[in-house]
């Protein structure tokens, strides 16, 4: 993949990281509204003359002032509840995503076609293909189908890591000794970055997540 390839965020491939940027715009909507408001009072203020020095109240102005941030924080939260309640939806297919994290690789297993445990390493840098991604290429791709409902399970066999990955909105701690549980609905094929988002130790840097979209055919053969 190109340099400029690089600079950018990520596409989503999933609809759940398609409201979450919705919901970024619809942030920043309302946080650039208060901004320039603000800034447009405080540049008005240095130019006052304080020509209302003697009014001690305005109890109407006090009212609309109150109401008005209320109404804009319920605007704020209303779809930033419902996302919240979106990205807690699991799938009901049997196609799961076992991720273990370990120091410092992860291990992936996908009881429904019978892929056993196996281990996915950063590959070095003298081993990089021309077009590979530095730092984000692994050895063995966890393969999951597109265009169906699967879980990702995360688990970590030593320390806390987190699974990633940007492009479908999935970011879930691997906490030993526990089990935790994403939805994940991969829309289209392709092949799917991310990185362990928990400062894990020396190489947490170096303990990528690739995920390979493939055709459910593909996948089952
Ligand atoms: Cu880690």
């Amino acid at each position: 993949m190109s340099f400029w390839g690089q600079l950018n965020l990520m596409d989503p491939a999933s609809p759940i990281q398609a409201e979450m940027l919705l919901f970024h715009d619809h942030a920043m909507v309302l946080l650039i509204g208060i901004f320039t408001f603000v800034a447009l009072i405080g540049v008005n203020l240095v130019f006052n003359s304080f020509s209302s020095r003697t009014m001690h109240e305005a109890q109407q102005l006090e009212t609309i002032w109150t109401i008005v941030p209320a109404l804009l924080l319920l605007w704020l939260a209303l779809p930033s509840l419902r996302l919240l309640y979106l990205l807690d939806e699991q799938s009901g297919s049997g196609i799961v995503l076992k991720s273990t994290g370990h120091q410092w690789y992860w291990s992936y297993e996908v009881p429904a076609a019978n892929i056993e445990s196996f281990d996915s390493y950063m590959v070095q840098e003298p081993d990089l293909q021309y077009g590979d991604y530095r730092l984000l290429e692994v050895d063995n791709r966890a393969s999951l189908p597109f265009d169906m409902s699967t879980t990702v399970i995360a688990t970590s066999a030593d320390v806390l890591h987190a699974w990633t990955l940007p492009s479908m909105g999935v970011k879930m701690d691997a906490v030993p000794g526990r089990l935790n549980t994403m939805g994940m609905f991969i829309e289209s094929p392709g092949i799917y970055y991310g990185q362990c988002s928990e400062i894990c130790g020396a190489n947490h840097s170096f303990m990528p997540i690739v995920v390979e979209a493939v055709d459910i055919v593909d996948f089952l053969a």
